[in-house]
């Protein structure tokens, strides 16, 4: 049998489980992962190699309506990584409605009542043929299997989707048979990267992106939308070199000049939380010692800015 290799791209609303399916298949946290929405603002590769075939993931940010520079080059970041796909993985989660119309005793759960605008948008637009499309519905362990019926008869009337595919990305129920479907679909193609790649994001990337994803579980409000991490030194201690150490240091930017102290905490109890935690993730990551040193800064505005989106790496 012919090698097997292309690109899967996920894509969906923010919030529905992307990140967490793909580190789930990975076996390794490659894209960061938090309750809020609009946490991945960046498309990113996971890659996972066997002997007959490379699946080559792509994360993309969740579709979501908003309002800044940032917001729109996040949706057209998601958008355009979709027309590069050998696989087209649409997510979806149908918990909360589920929840709010058993909540209000709706007996006939229709189509428009579980399915969220931006799901039906991104449905309407694609196009029976094409690259092979797979549903997948997630967060299955917060709802009955028997509620989603409507949705898989409906989805498969279609005649879009290729496989349907309920799965849990938190517990992994249902993933191996996301699998399954995607080496079925693969087409035949030589192995693009080296077995070894996991991703195709800089260790320097992943550093930032490890911070930023505390920020985003510790902070509140509009804190993580204004939040950016730049890592300005990322270097092996040669002086330590036998312990292993890596030394990062890394900047927080924020929006406002309010932001900042928010950041910081009282006594700097916020940003040394932060610190300690990113800094046992990446260790975890790194298999190394990290030295980790952050601070904060304030570039006004940067997330309305053209000017600072690409001063903080969003291109
Ligand atoms: N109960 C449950 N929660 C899940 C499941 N998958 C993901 N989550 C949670 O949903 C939240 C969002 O997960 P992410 O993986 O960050 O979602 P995402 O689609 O990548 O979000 P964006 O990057 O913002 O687009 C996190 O709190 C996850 O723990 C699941 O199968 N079940
Ligand atoms: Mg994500």
């Amino acid at each position: 049998m012919e090698y097997k290799c292309g690109f899967v791209v996920l894509m969906g609303r923010t919030n529905v489980g992307k990140s967490t399916l793909m580190n789930n298949i990975l076996g390794e946290k490659v894209s960061i992962v938090s309750s809020k929405p609009q946490t991945t603002r960046n498309r990113i590769m996971g890659i996972l190699t066997d002997s007959k075939c490379q699946l080559i993931f792509v994360d993309t940010p969740g579709i979501h309506k908003g309002q800044k520079r940032l917001n729109k080059l996040m949706n057209k970041t998601a958008k355009d990584a979709a027309g590069d796909a050998d696989i087209f993985v649409l997510m979806i989660d149908l918990s909360k409605n589920i929840e709010n119309n058993i909540e209000k005793n709706i007996d006939n759960l229709i189509v428009d009542k579980l399915l969220h605008p931006i799901d039906l948008e991104i449905i309407n637009g694609l196009s029976k043929g094409g690259s092979p499309k797979i549903l997948v519905i997630n967060k299955m362990d917060r709802i009955k299997k028997s509620s989603i019926l409507p949705i898989i008869q409906w989805a498969n009337s279609l005649s879009i989707f290729d496989a349907i595919v309920p799965i849990s990305a938190l517990h992994g129920d249902g993933v191996p048979e996301f699998k399954s479907e995607i080496e079925k679909l693969l087409p035949e193609s030589p192995q693009l990267f080296p077995e070894t790649d996991l991703t195709d994001q800089t260790e320097r990337f992943i550093a930032g992106e490890f911070i930023r994803e505390k920020v985003f579980q510790l902070t509140k409000q509009e804190i993580p939308y204004s939040t950016a991490v730049v890592v300005e030194q990322f270097i092996e201690d040669l002086e330590h070199k036998e312990e292993g150490l890596l030394s990062i240091s890394a900047i927080i930017y924020v929006e406002k000049d309010s932001q900042k102290g928010i950041i910081i905490g009282k006594g700097g109890a916020m940003i040394k939380n932060i610190g300690t935690k990113a800094r046992k993730d990446l260790e975890a990551f790194f298999g190394i010692k990290i030295f980790l040193d952050v601070r904060v800064k304030v570039l006004k505005d940067w997330a309305r800015r053209e000017e600072g989106l690409k001063r903080l790496g969003y291109k």
